[in-house]
This record gives structure tokens, sequence and C-alpha cells, in this order.
């Protein structure tokens, strides 16, 4: 068995140089991974949870390394954050460089390079060809609550609307424009006022087309908010823990035509779906849509906390100087890591290796499907692709069956994520740098979960 130590010292630029293969030593969590969990158990606040019992030494390519000397297939890059692969060799040179160098001034004390350049780049990448200005802060939460402050400044309105399955963060701002009560909000309200829901388009739950359940949720604005009352409406193109819902043709497009027609802020939250996820640099592109406002975070430095808002310079620069920032936001060795990271978005093949992605993970979960009924839906763009599990009989969903294939993939060494309002929905978020084989040993150890459960 090699010890943590051997692997570590096998990999001293990080991830891309661990073998990429799936490899237990021991059964998961082995012993050192269980002390660490004991560890954590007395010193961490229980609600902060984890997925994976293991005790994380390494990580790059397409796995996890634990401390036990295990070798996890990762199909969940940390929530969608580490796209390009972890400890990615461009940004650790990026890193290192940046934190030899200064580690912090606080972007509003004394500007820097690096900041600017992530805004001009992100100008630049997001969608639509009109004049954006960017502001930068340090997770997707914080983007959030700032769109929304930029929206409510632009527009001297107040109210908002989110989406049923919506996800937008935990903060109290973000916990109210969220819609899953547990385990987001139970016991933590009250929330912040002037925020309501609209319908979502649910394609294989809500049978609508996209023009139909447009309408339905305009409709439903109009009579419940008012356009006059209305700030922004914030949606995530592709829901992301709400449960992968891709909405129908026509849905999105809709909105922003009613909220252009209104003077309605459209804010795209693209933290889970942006840089390359989709196939797209953003999956605004997938829908054809230009947001006003868009946010990102995740995958944009590569492992590094950074967020941001994107959008329309005229409302960008709505707010009077000071009344957007934060000490941390923009930090120097985040944005280094950025602006190693989008190159290698723009220039590393990533939409390409993303679209090879999708078509290996749907071809194989619509393989399943078509052998096991209990898998109700296949969905999904680039690399984020989910599976919806369902009661056969009755269609509804089934969140045992799924917790069960998602811990027995674990114990077998593949890290899945589960995910949806009723939380039946396995999604696939490899890292672009997994290989072929590892992904099909992946899914090749989820289907003989399923199989068995
Ligand atoms: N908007 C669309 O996906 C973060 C959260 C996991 P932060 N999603 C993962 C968890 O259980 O906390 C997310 C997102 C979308 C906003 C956020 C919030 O981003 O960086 O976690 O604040």
């Amino acid at each position: 068995m090699s010890s943590a130590a051997d692997i570590v010292t096998e990999t001293p630029l990080g991830g891309p140089t661990l073998p990429q293969e799936r490899r237990l030593v021991t059964s998961i969590p082995g012993p050192r991974s269980q002390e660490l969990l004991d560890r954590k158990a007395d010193a961490v606040a229980a609600g902060v949870g984890h997925t994976a019992p293991v005790h994380a030494v390494a990580a790059g390519g397409g796995v996890i390394v634990d401390a036990d000397g295990n070798s996890l297939i990762d199909l969940g890059s940390g929530i969608a954050v580490t796209t390009i692969g972890n400890a990615h060799p461009k940004v650790v040179a990026a890193v290192q460089a940046q934190v030899a160098q200064f580690t912090h001034t606080c972007f509003m004390i004394a500007p820097y390079d690096s900041y600017v350049s992530v805004a001009e780049a992100l100008n630049r990448i997001t969608p639509g060809d009109h004049a954006k200005k960017s502001a930068l802060f340090n997770s997707g939460a914080e983007a959030v609550e700032n769109a929304v402050k930029i929206a409510r400044k632009y527009t001297g309105k107040q109210a908002v609307v989110a989406f049923d399955h919506g996800y937008h963060g935990r903060t109290n701002l973000t916990m109210a424009l969220t819609a899953k009560a547990m385990p987001y909000k139970s016991g933590f309200g009250p929330f912040a006022s002037e925020i309501y829901r609209a319908p979502l388009s649910y394609p294989y739950r809500d049978g609508l087309t996209g023009p139909e359940a447009a309408k339905k949720a305009i409709s439903l604005i109009e009579k419940q908010v008012g356009a006059d009352n209305l700030a922004a409406v914030i949606i995530e193109p592709i829901q992301g823990e709400g449960g992968f819902i891709v909405p129908a043709d026509g849905y999105l497009p809709a909105l922003v035509d009613w909220c252009r027609a209104n003077d309605v802020v459209f804010i795209a939250d693209e933290i889970q779906t942006g840089f390359a996820r989709t196939g797209e640099m953003f999956a605004s592109e997938v829908f054809g849509i230009v947001p006003d406002l868009i946010t990102t975070a995740k995958g944009i430095a590569g492992g590094l906390p950074l967020a941001a808002v994107t959008g329309r310079a005229e409302m960008m620069d709505a707010s009077h100087a000071g009344g957007l920032g934060g000490t941390y936001g923009g930090n120097p060795v985040a944005c280094a890591a950025a602006l190693a990271a989008i190159d290698v978005f723009e220039n590393d093949g990533m939409l390409e290796r993303a679209r090879e992605i999708e078509t290996v993970l749907k071809g194989r979960l619509q393989q399943l499907q078509a052998a096991d009924p209990r898998v109700g839906d296949v969905r999904g763009h680039g690399a984020m692709i989910a599976a919806e599990f369902v009661d056969p009989a009755t269609g509804e969903p089934d969140a045992a069956l799924t917790a069960a294939v998602a811990k027995a993939s674990i114990a077998q060494g593949v890290i899945v994520l589960t995910c949806g309002t009723y939380g039946n929905v396995i999604r696939f978020l490899p890292p672009l740098s997994i290989t072929d084989d590892l992904l099909h040993e992946g899914l090749d150890v989820v289907a003989a979960a399923l199989a068995a459960s």
C-alpha cells in the first residue's frame, strides 16, 4: 500500500501527474479518513456536512486521492469548480508567482492589474457584444447579492422574482431566493422581503412547451408582483442544485423578451453552468439568450475562491462609488488563478471536451434508461448531465434509491453527487480533464450500484 506521503511526493505540481486510476486499498472510509472524520465531528460545526467520507490529500485529472492511498474517480469536480482539472499546472504556476509577489492590498485601497484583467476577460467572453463592466467578489452567494443590489439601484425598484427549484446561496438574501427549505432554509428565517417565486419550465414533470411555461410564469409575475415593482428576474439557465432541470425551448427567450419590454433586469445565475461546463462558455448561449447581468463563480479560478457580476455597463455603473466592494473581493491570488483558468478555457479545447463528455455520459445513461424504468429522465448539456430516478409504477421521485446508488458508488471509489428538489437526481459534473476510460469506469460502477439497489 502506498502511503499518503508517497503520493504527495509523486505529484509536486499537484494533480495531473497522479496515476489516473480507481484504486481501493482499504474500505471507504479507511482508517486515516476515519480518524479525520472523528476529528471533524469533534471540531467542526455539525451543520457543515460532507458527501464522501474521505480525507483528501491530492487531486488531479479525474481522481481524488485519500490519506489511506485510495484513488477515487471524481465525477463532481467539487461541485463544478475544478472544471479544468484540480491543481492545473497553469493555475499552480500563476498562483505561486502571485503569492510570492503580494497577497493582498485590497482592491479598494490600492488597485492592481490582475483584477482589471479578469474584468476585461469577463466582459469579453460573456454573451452579448454590448458595453460591459464587471465587479469581483468571493463567493457565488455574494455575487448574487450584488447583482440584486445593482438591479435595484439601476431600476429604482425593489421586487425580485426567483423560480421554483432555484438555488442561489446560503446568505440571508440568497436563502430567500433559494427554493428548497431542507436543508438550506429550515429554521434560518426570517428571510429577506420583496422576493417572489414563479413557476419554472420542467419538461419532464410539467408537460408544457417553453412558451406555455413562460406564459404561466409571466402571468403570475404580472398579477402577483407587477412589472412596475419588479427590479429583476434571476434564473439559472440550467438549474443546478434544483435537479439539473433544462427548461423547454423558448422558455428563457420569452422571459428575456418580457423583461426587456418591462424595464426589468434579467439576471442569469451561471455560477454552476458557467465556464465551458455545458459545452458553451456560458449556458445562456445554449439557449440563445443575452442576459443583462450574469453571475459567475465556481469554475472561474480553477479552485480558488472568486466570483463576479458582469453586465451592461449602464447597469453596472448605476451604483455610487463605494457602493460595491468588500475586503477580499478580487483577491490578487484568486485573480491570477482566474487569468490562468480563463486562458485554459479559451485555448485548450475545453468546449470540445465538454461536448465529448456529453456524448459519453448521455450515451451510457440513456442505455441504462432503456434497460431500467427507474431511470425516468436523462438530461443536461456538456459535462453537466443528470439522471432522475422514479418509481416506475407512479412516476413519483425515488430519493431512497438515488441515495442508495450514490452511497454504493462512493463506497466503490466513484464520487457522485445527488441533487434535486425531491432528492432523486444523480448529477455528473466530471472535470474536463478526466480520461474517457475513467469516465466509463465510473459509469460502470454507478450502473452496478443501480442494478444492486
Ligand atoms: N448559484 C447556481 O450553484 C452554489 C452549493 C452547495 P457559493 N452551488 C453549490 C451547497 O450546498 O452549499 C451556487 C449555485 C448557483 C449560487 C451558488 C452559491 O455559490 O459560492 O456556494 O456561495
